[in-house]
């Protein structure tokens, strides 16, 4: 019975699996115990790389909208459809018409990481978006102003610190991010059996919270308080010791005079902590022989996110653990992710603006939060057509209603994804791809971030059919016929221009970058390591990559301190009004908004539902389990209620990428279980100032029992 070795591309874990498979059928998927980073680890979720696979409901044949139905299309004529009405409206209305999304899955799709980060921007739309926007882009702005590129984001060196200060992240149910490290679990267990400390800083009492040596509650979106009162507490008692970082810092005083009025004493009523807390946090944390704090989701949704990530990096440098064993350090990855971005223009922030709101480009994106005013919006660059792939904003970005409703707007809509979702239910043409068994993989984005150095190649598990298309060929497809396919001359040179770059494919992409990386290796180098290579514990970068003009880390970048007075204020602020603080939370068997669709992941106890402490909860007259009617500005939605004392008082929580009851979708175990989109009430009005991330845990809410007839719908 044939065994292949691959990898789960289902999470930033990227663990080793093992498939079993006998003409064609999938009969088991497995950790790999020769996997180096994995070793044998797996988490529940992996059945969905089977799950996925055979599911009836994906699609295996393109699809295209006849009045409110899809129907099965051939490729050429689907392809067809596509590539004209994508071509007619840049004609008709220039390029920025045509705007594109791409999803979280992006990261995790080798032909989408190398020929579809490509032929998108060949469209030469400023109307770029993607999932990083709602994600991580607060982390890449203070990246970009504090080391001089945008995806020089350092992980932590979790397998060999003695202090793991985690703010706004949940490890061990998301499996990490932008930190690759598989079995997070037995990594967090040997920090505190090798005599390390492990410290929470959540609003919700987590299951990292719970395996962890201390837990603090914070109050929603002061993170960025509660870090710069760390760093003014340091500096104060003198614990500062940057050692022989000191040579690569710039602006130490101007940070020291930064954070000068953001004493603990003074930020102890916005986020809940006692002073004398945020003292003890301080030394202990100055005091560690090495020790990281590791900022994620939970940090970039408020309105300062940014500010949180520079307070991090900040703090870690201060205390001499940036760029060294045990702190916070920078991969050097195999394959050099920033080779490839600099190459297809990604590096830089603010060249650009939006048109309507004049929000600032990242990386060569904005921020997806004004997607819908874009589609709205008439004048010139108003966007009337959009190519989504893989990606469901309707669920996942901010306003989901006000973006469904935009999208039925659209002149022309394209959508390269595997299912009829919430999203793609407005294409006029949808193109599925092959399920993530059949293509060949390597992590060109994660393996940047990863906290052990590694490269894995690995091939494709099942054959592709011969009616079948990996997501690159049909987006590079689709770019040529867009390019070229406009009159009969140039439309005679596709298969001549597709045959070329279909020679050197995504793997070859990787070779190049594989053979001009740090560690000089090969595609079938790779190839003959079937489980992996691992390449070594983190090592010392900062020599060789800083990138800003004098090569030094800026400690105190000025658009971050001229944001200090905004801080204070919203600091200020944060007790006043009686409304909750709605935040965000995730679950070891879903991942965001495409995992619902499997009977082995969405069984059991409904997770859909509204955490409230059960003082709040009797404040509103709700028991567990009943229907809550949850309003924010921008709209009001119910969901079954939770009560747990895990959750502070004042803040409610629920999690993203349910609702999947909209119509016109073709997801039938998703629909059955198909809870509520907390993103219906999210507010796209509510970013990070500095990089436009979605702010989903600054979002206020009113509580009140949902009226009977709520309850009967
Ligand atoms: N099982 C599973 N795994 C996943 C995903 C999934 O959906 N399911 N999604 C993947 C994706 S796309 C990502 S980006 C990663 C994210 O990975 P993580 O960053 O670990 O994300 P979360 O698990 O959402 O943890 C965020 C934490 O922030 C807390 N939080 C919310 N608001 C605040 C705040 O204002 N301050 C502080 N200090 N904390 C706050 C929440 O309570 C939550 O515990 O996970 C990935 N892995
Ligand atoms: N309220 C709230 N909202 C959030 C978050 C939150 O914490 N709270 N988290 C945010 C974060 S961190 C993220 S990353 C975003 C995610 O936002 P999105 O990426 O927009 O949403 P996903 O749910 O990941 O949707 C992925 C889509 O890709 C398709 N797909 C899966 N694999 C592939 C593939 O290999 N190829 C193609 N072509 N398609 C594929 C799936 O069918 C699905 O339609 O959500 C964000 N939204
Ligand atoms: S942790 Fe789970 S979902 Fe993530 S890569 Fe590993 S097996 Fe896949
Ligand atoms: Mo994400």
């Amino acid at each position: 019975m044939p065994r292949h070795h691959a990898t789960c591309t289902l999470c930033e874990a990227a663990c080793g699996i093992v498939v079993e498979e006998e003409r064609g059928k999938v009969l088991s998927v497995r950790g790999d115990p020769d996997d180096p980073m994995s070793r044998g680890y797996v988490c529940p979720k992996v059945v969905g790389m089977q799950g996925l696979h055979d599911d009836p409901d994906r699609l295996r044949t393109p699809l295209i909208r006849r009045g409110d139905k899809h129907v099965a299309a051939s490729w050429d004529e689907a392809l067809g459809v596509a590539a004209d009405g994508l071509r007619r409206v840049r004609d008709e209305h220039g390029k920025d018409a045509v705007a594109v999304y791409q999803g979280n899955p992006t990261a995790h799709n080798l032909g989408l990481m190398t020929f579809g980060q490509a032929v998108l921007r060949t469209l030469g739309t400023k109307n770029l978006f993607s999932a990083s926007s709602t994600d991580q882009v607060p982390h890449m702005r203070a990246a970009h102003e504090m080391f001089g590129h945008v995806f020089y984001m350092p992980v932590p060196d979790i397998d060999r610190t003695d202090h793991l200060l985690v703010v706004g992240a949940n490890p061990l149910v998301s499996n990490g991010s932008i930190m690759t490290a598989p079995d997070m679990k037995r990594r967090l267990e040997a920090i505190r059996s090798r005599g390390g400390r492990v410290v929470v800083v959540d609003p919700r009492r987590t299951e990292t919270a719970k395996a962890a040596n201390e837990h603090v509650f914070i109050r929603p979106s002061t993170d960025a308080g509660l870090l710069l009162a760390m760093i003014h507490q340091i500096f104060r008692e003198r614990l500062e010791r940057p050692g022989t970082l000191l040579r690569h810092l710039a602006q130490l005083d101007e940070l020291r005079d930064a954070v000068k009025d953001f004493s603990p004493k003074a930020v102890a009523t916005a986020t809940g902590i006692d002073a004398a807390k945020i003292v003890s946090l301080a030394r202990t944390f100055a005091k560690a022989d090495r020790a990281v704090c590791y900022v994620r989701v939970g940090t970039c949704h408020q309105e300062h996110g940014t500010l949180v990530s520079w307070a991090a990096y900040a703090l870690n440098a201060i205390t001499g653990n940036l760029d060294r064993e045990g702190g916070s350090m920078w991969t050097t990855p195999a394959a050099e992710l920033v080779w490839i971005a600099d190459l297809v223009g990604l590096a830089g922030q603010g060249r650009f603006k939006s048109r309507v709101r004049g929000l600032e480009e990242v990386a060569g994106e904005l921020p997806v939060a004004c997607l819908a005013e874009e589609i709205e919006t008439p004048g010139k660059g108003q966007v009337r057509a959009l190519i989504t792939s893989a990606g469901n904003p309707v669920l996942s970005a901010p306003n989901g209603r006000r973006i469904d409703a935009a999208l039925a707007r659209l002149t022309h809509m394209v959508s390269v994804d595997s299912y009829l979702n919430e999203t793609t239910r407005h294409a006029h043409v949808i193109l599925p791809p092959v399920s993530p068994l059949q293509r060949s993989h390597y992590d060109l984005a994660l393996a940047a971030f990863s906290v052990r150095n590694h490269a894995k190649l690995t091939l494709p598990v099942l054959p592709q059919g011969k009616n079948e298309r990996q997501d690159w060929e049909i987006l590079l497809e689709l770019g040529l016929r867009i390019h070229l396919g406009g009159n009969p001359v140039s439309r005679a040179t596709i298969p001549g221009v597709r045959a070329g770059l279909a020679r050197l494919g995504p793997e070859g992409v990787v070779d190049l970058a594989l053979r001009t990386g740090p560690h000089k290796l090969s595609a079938d180098m790779l190839r003959g390591h079937p489980h992996g290579l691992d390449l070594g514990p983190l090592e010392s970068r900062v020599t060789e990559i800083l990138r800003t003009r004098d090569k030094k880390v800026h400690l105190a970048p000025k658009p971050f301190v001229a944001e200090l007075p905004h801080l204070a204020a919203s600091l200020a602020d944060a007790t006043k009004g009686d409304e909750l603080l709605l935040i965000g939370r995730r679950h070891l068997r879903s991942n965001n908004s495409w995992l619902h669709n499997d009977e082995r992941l969405v069984k059991g106890r409904a997770r859909c539902t509204l955490l409230l402490h059960p003082r709040d909860a009797a404040r509103f007259g709700l028991v567990d389990g009943a229907l809550a009617q949850v309003t924010s500005a921008r709209g009001s939605v119910t969901f079954p209620v939770e009560i747990t004392e895990d959750i502070m008082p004042g803040v409610a929580s629920a999690p993203h990428g349910w609702g999947h009851d909209r119509g016109g979708t073709r997801m039938r175990v998703a629909e059955a279980h198909a809870g509520t989109s907390v993103n219906d009430i999210t507010d796209d009005r509510l970013l990070d100032r500095l990089s436009g991330n979605a702010a989903f845990s600054s979002v206020r809410v009113k509580i009140a029992a949902a009226a009977h007839s709520a309850a009967a719908e």
